[in-house]
């Protein structure tokens, strides 16, 4: 491997206070043998936005600078998609940070090569990944990324209104689309089940388990939402690509279709009353935006950028990512999550060539969250930071910000019931350990409780996502696909509401599937209309085989398993009813 010169190694000698820094960075070069543990990756480190869409676009290579190293176009394709796969989502796509530390040129060339070999090879306790010592990455490639931190970052395309108009398709438009169901289908007790790896949905009928349909979506679609009356569904593509179903064709159809932007993560519907099924909104990555739609022809009618100030220290952020949207049922307006400068948008479409905006400075790192089962509160994760933070939606104000007490809270949507003791909660469970936090959030009837972590319950261990119940059932069902442990990824523990400090049962859904290979990772339950059963993806790799396996609540026993060759990398489901009504 070439050797690469100190940058700048003049200017460093010159500056004593330089000198004491090197001194400092040289001394963290080699970490000591016994140290090497803290520097090992958690599940919560792991758990971080791969850009792999952005990794695909035509970057130009950045032009030679004097002392700094070169990188032959092979390198430079290596060390883009190596970039934008496994460090952009902490670093940035312009790399000026975001969970993650800045790695701009006035950083990375003051520390030199050397520092930014041995950074990447063994990590940080701070959460930098080991990806040298690990294996993830070879010599060779660290030896890339070190040099291609030295060259100045490139940025990817924008994605306006011409692009955007460019890639809209109207497959079947509104008039000549049915107006009333075509088929026989209970289009309520449908499941959408993304189909990750292959970029497509799979719907299936909640009473038969029988595949529907499969559609084709963008690629490793990530979530699917309904329109208020239920009858229409749209997914995202980690792409950009947003689908809009109409399920009451006499086959469930793409009628429209439109790329929002080039890494995206978020979709949801207008559902205030007057205005249902009328916008549809959809958040990006990258370009940092979302944009409001018209909710029968995804037509692109408005495009917000995201770009500006963090709510706490005020510094310009040049790609705040827009993370969970949800429907305020309080009044015309969508919710939408900034990642990066933690402030919670109240985006009015009541109008939309004066729109209304209302920003409220909640938390930084914004990433998952859902209503309290009244629908007038929103409960957010700020992940990275341990928090939640809660906003009412009729007052239009910032409630309170919580300490989860647990790391990385990761709700999902999160799971509201009753508790014997403190009425009703929202539960959260957290990627970095076992904790489940139960939070009042009944300000009327137990004023007492709420906006406060009333309880806290330990389950089977941490890289837990997704928890769920339903209003009628008395199960709590807590995921855990991340846990490195085999046997902890690959079941689930369920806690009976009415007597939590009798811990919690273990379900070996990944046993139940039949399934013999792979870590079959366990993943985001999810129940049918009635709430009487809870399905959950056994989640293994696209060339190994996968499954659904379908719980009965009432008696904790297998009920169903759907193994068929077409369901391949199955993830997220969302059963037409509850995720109409929000019920979780
Ligand atoms: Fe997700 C929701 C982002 C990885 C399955 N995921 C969300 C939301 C965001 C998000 C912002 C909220 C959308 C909303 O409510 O509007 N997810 C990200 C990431 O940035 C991350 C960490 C890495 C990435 O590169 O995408 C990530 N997510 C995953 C997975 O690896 C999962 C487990 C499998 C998959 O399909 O990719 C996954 N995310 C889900 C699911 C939901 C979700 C199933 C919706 C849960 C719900 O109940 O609504």
């Amino acid at each position: 491997m070439q050797a690469h010169p100190p940058i700048r190694s003049a200017i460093h000698l010159a500056s004593a206070a330089l000198v004491l820094l090197w001194t400092g960075i040289a001394a963290a070069q080699q970490p000591a043998p016994q140290e090497l543990k803290k520097h090992e990756t958690t599940p919560g480190g792991r758990y971080e936005p791969s850009l792999d869409v952005l990794r695909k676009e035509e970057l130009k290579k950045p032009g030679t600078e004097e002392g700094i190293p070169l990188l032959t176009d092979e390198e430079w394709q290596i060390a883009n998609k190596i970039y934008f796969e496994r460090c952009a989502g902490c670093h940035g796509t312009l790399r000026k940070g975001a969970t993650g530390k800045p790695l701009t040129t006035d950083i990375t060339r003051e520390r030199g090569y050397d520092y930014l070999k041995s950074f990447i090879t063994y990590g940080s306790p701070a959460g930098m990944p080991n990806w040298g010592s690990s294996g993830e990455l070879g010599e060779r490639e660290v030896d890339i990324m070190a040099r291609y931190l030295l060259n100045e970052p490139v940025a990817p395309p924008e994605w306006g209104m011409a692009q955007m108009r460019a890639s809209w398709k109207v497959h079947v438009p509104v008039d000549k689309r049915p107006t009333k169901p075509m088929n026989k289908l209970d289009i309520d007790n449908l499941f959408s089940v993304t189909l990750r790896d292959v970029g497509k949905v799979a719907l299936i009928d909640g009473n038969s388990y029988e595949i529907v349909k499969i559609l084709d979506t963008g690629y490793a679609v990530h979530i699917s939402r309904l329109s208020k009356s239920g009858r229409y569904l749209y997914t995202i593509g980690r792409d950009g690509l947003v689908n809009l179903i109409d399920l009451w064709m006499e086959e469930p159809t793409t009628v429209a279709e439109i790329k929002i932007g080039l890494e995206a993560r978020s979709i949801e519907s207008s559902k205030f009353e007057g205005w249902e099924d009328k916008y549809a909104i959809a958040g990006a990555y990258w370009p940092p935006h979302f944009v409001i739609m018209d909710g029968l022809t995804l037509e692109p009618l408005r495009i917000e950028s995201t770009r500006g100030y963090t709510y706490d220290t005020e510094e310009y952020h040049p790609e705040p990512r827009v993370a969970s949207i949800v429907a305020s049922h309080y009044a015309p307006e969508f919710l939408v999550n900034i990642k990066e400068t933690g402030h919670i948008l109240l985006v009015d479409y009541s109008d939309l060539a004066a729109l209304k905006i209302t920003k409220i400075e909640a938390e930084r790192f914004l990433h998952d969250g859902g209503f309290d089962s009244s629908k007038r509160y929103f409960l957010v994760a700020a992940n990275a930071r341990n928090r939640i933070a809660v906003v009412d939606m009729k007052e239009r104000k910032l409630v309170k910000v919580i300490d989860s007490q647990g790391e990385r809270p990761h709700p999902g949507r999160g799971a509201n019931f009753v508790h014997p003791q403190y009425g009703p909660v929202w539960a959260t469970s957290h990627l970095g350990d076992e904790t489940i936090t139960l939070i009042g959030t009944d300000p009327e009837g137990h004023p007492e409780y709420a906006w406060k972590v009333v309880q806290t319950l330990e389950g089977q261990g941490g890289g837990s996502l997704f928890v769920k119940t339903h209003p009628n059932s008395r199960h709590l069902y807590v995921d855990t696909p991340l846990n490195p442990e085999p046997e902890i990824a690959s079941s689930v523990a369920v806690f009976d509401i009415d007597n939590l400090d009798a811990g919690y049962k273990v379900l070996p859904v990944g046993e139940w599937s039949g399934i013999a290979q792979g870590m079959r990772r366990v993943v985001q339950g999810e129940f049918n209309k009635q709430g009487t059963e809870i399905w959950f993806s056994v989640w293994n790799a696209k060339n190994q085989e996968s499954a659904l396996v379908v719980v009965d609540d009432k008696t904790l026993t297998l009920k169903k398993v759907v193994r068929l060759p077409d369901v391949i990398t199955p993830t997220g489901k969302f059963n037409v009813a509850n995720t109409r009504n929000d019920i979780y």
